[in-house]
């Protein structure tokens, strides 16, 4: 697997969250704005599947709900739970997730992302 760098503002990047406005990718759009990342953004029309730009949305997340985030290795990452972890990983500076965050299934990793 390709490794992926880290995004900070102002660094370009091919990274792309699918959201719709009101809906579950709502928390994504936060983290990334907190996280200070500069990503894409294209919105879903999630009754005729299109994006804004003109995509196909089934085509990428064929479950069809957003979040999802299309990775510049050509990966896509849906479920918000997964998306907004992604994202908050990107940038420890910004603490949103606890950095070398404990092993999963513990209450201490459970309360450092709840
Ligand atoms: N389990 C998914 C649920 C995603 C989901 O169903 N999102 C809704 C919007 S809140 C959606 O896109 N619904 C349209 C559809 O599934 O066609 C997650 O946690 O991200």
């Amino acid at each position: 697997m390709q490794k992926l760098g880290r995004l900070h503002r102002g660094q370009d990047t091919s990274i792309k969250l699918y959201y719709t406005p009101g809906a579950g990718s709502l928390a994504s759009r936060i983290v990334a704005c907190e996280a200070g990342l500069q990503i894409d953004y294209d919105k879903v029309d999630l009754k005729n599947q299109t994006t804004a730009s003109g995509c196909s949305f089934s085509k990428i997340n064929p479950k069809g709900g957003v979040p999802a985030l299309s990775l510049n290795n050509g990966e896509v990452l849906t479920e918000a739970s997964v998306v907004v972890q992604f994202l908050a990983d990107q940038a420890p500076h910004a603490q949103l997730i606890l950095w070398r965050a404990p092993w999963t299934g513990t209450g201490s990793r459970n309360g450092s992302i709840s």
